[in-house]
């Protein structure tokens, strides 16, 4: 890495925590680490509103030669920023979903004004050498209003979700002056080649743009580096959290959860039923309607698995305030009760949905009593469940990972997992049925190549590789990958 750079400056939504005390998620694992080795600013929304919103004092805290800075949100920034037009329009836009985006020059108009406004409160804050770093898509504009500001140093920006095709990019009103707005960055960074090309391939066909050496593009006077660098979790750290003793105590919770009780003398004994699981966020683009369609057909058409079969879904609840995920909830819940419904008996309930949080340890835990994980996205930029679980599993005895073809996590993890479609509820059946027969030898050795990508693909390397390219800049210069 090219240390001695100056510092790094993290632009994201929300800040911190700067230690991993059990739940820091991917982006905040990654970056703490490098924060804390070269010093820098984080930079932020508080997650309050006042009357005064951006307007208002930052607030500062200082830890390990980090400062983390934030500012609050009025309740109409937050609504028409965050819900209105990161959630409503941006997310469902670029995980494909077209038929969910909602467009409105209002919250266009505050999605801009918010990230002017980051950007001015962030200029005071900033030294000539900093490396500025913006994360994902609440913050399109903001690079473009700091060079508005006067800011001439290296800014870098990572989508942390799909990028999705130019057909459907160009439907979103701004796409055009987002996209002009992204060029303002030194280096544009994505989860996967496939969201890079669908960025270049808009400004070749929508801005004229053309396509140069070293993952580089140019529109106009503007020559951007854009590539991805998949993000990672801090492999080691994960594989610890799964022996801690919390994590045991919660693998031992579902390993009598999962015991089958007999009345039988003669039986040899007790015996244990398979543990599927699948952990999202509640959301749309996780597929967990049609994941539970899924189960619903591997019970229907192997009839084996009724009894000896259990799955245990963790989905805690995200953006409850959008109707959208109010719907979701009604549709999943309904859905859980009719398959429970249909295959419970007195002593087996097939299905189980939890909406709480967990802590990093034990959800560990709840990872590795599981015989199979079930990681079905419709769409999804990485993808951090899959290497979590890949990082949690016991080599003497590792469990199955089933992860949909449009996962961004497919381009590491494809060699090791099953690959499935997940529109498709005849696959994903056969997928489970396959997952919960496959022999010992056969998931030590899909395990052995899974775990190898994760524990080099890890959140510092993503991190490293991110801030050598921006150092770098415009002189980066890396081969193609193949299309
Ligand atoms: P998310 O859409 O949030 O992230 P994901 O990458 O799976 O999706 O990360 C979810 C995180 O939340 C994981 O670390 C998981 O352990 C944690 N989590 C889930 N349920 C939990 C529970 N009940 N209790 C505690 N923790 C829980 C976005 C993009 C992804 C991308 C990441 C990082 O949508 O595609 O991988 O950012 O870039």
């Amino acid at each position: 890495m090219a240390e001695g750079q100056g510092r790094l400056v993290a632009i994201s939504n929300r800040v911190g925590p700067l230690n991993d005390e059990g739940k820091a998620g991917g982006l905040a694992v990654g970056l703490s680490d490098a924060l804390k080795r070269r010093g820098g600013l984080w930079f932020g929304w508080s997650g309050e509103t006042s009357e005064k919103g951006t307007f208002c004092e930052l607030k500062t805290e200082v830890q390990d030669h980090v400062s983390m800075t934030t500012i609050d949100m009025s309740a109409e920034e937050l609504e028409g920023f965050y819900f209105g037009y990161s959630n409503r329009s941006l997310w469902p836009l670029l995980h494909y979903r077209l038929d969910l985006a909602e467009f409105d020059r209002q919250s266009d108009r505050i999605y801009r004004s918010v990230n002017q406004r980051f950007a001015s409160r962030v200029m005071p804050l900033l030294e000539e050498d900093d490396l500025v770093w913006v994360h994902d898509y609440h913050f399109f504009y903001l690079g473009s209003e700091l060079r508005q500001c006067g800011f001439k140093g290296r800014i870098g920006y990572f989508l942390h979700i799909p990028f999705c095709p130019p057909e459907i990019f160009s439907a979103l009103p701004a796409s055009h002056d987002i996209v002009r707005a992204l060029l303002a960055y030194d280096v544009i960074g994505f989860q996967t080649d496939t969201d890079r090309r669908n960025f270049v391939a808009f400004c070749i066909r929508e801005l004229g743009g053309e396509k140069l050496s070293g993952q580089r593009v140019r529109v106009g006077d503007r020559t951007v580096v854009a590539r991805a660098f998949p993000i990672g979790i801090d492999a080691q750290g994960y594989a610890r959290f799964a022996v801690s003793p919390e994590a045991g105590e919660h693998e031992e919770m579902l390993h009598d959860l999962t015991r089958v009780r007999t009345s039988n003398p003669d039986a040899d004994g007790d015996a244990w039923r398979k543990l599927i699981v699948g952990v999202d966020r509640m959301d749309y683009s996780k597929g967990l309607l049609e994941r539970f369609r899924g189960f619903e057909r591997l019970l229907e058409d192997y009839p084996e698995n009724r009894g000896s079969a259990q799955f245990l879904q963790v989905a805690p609840l995200s953006r409850s305030e959008l109707d959208a995920y109010v719907e979701l909830r009604r549709e999943l819940e309904e859905m859980a009760g009719h398959i429970n419904g249909r295959f419970a008996t007195l002593d087996w309930t097939p299905l189980q949905i939890m909406t709480r949080g967990f802590t990093r340890r034990a959800l560990a835990g709840i990872y590795r009593a599981a015989r199979v994980c079930l990681v079905t996205p419709l769409r999804d930029g990485m993808n951090l469940v899959a290497k979590e679980f890949v990082a949690a599993q016991d080599a003497e005895d590792p469990g199955v990972l089933v992860l949909s073809r449009f996962a961004g996590a497919r381009a590491e993890l494809e060699a090791g997992c099953i690959i499935v479609n997940p529109y498709n509820t005849d696959d994903v059946a056969g997928a489970l049925q396959r997952a919960l027969n496959m022999p010992l030898e056969e998931r030590q050795r899909r395990w052995e190549i899974m775990r190898e990508a994760v524990f080099s693909g890890t959140a510092a390397h993503w991190c490293d590789s991110f801030i050598d390219a921006l150092a770098r800049g415009a002189d980066f210069d890396e081969p193609e990958a193949s299309e």
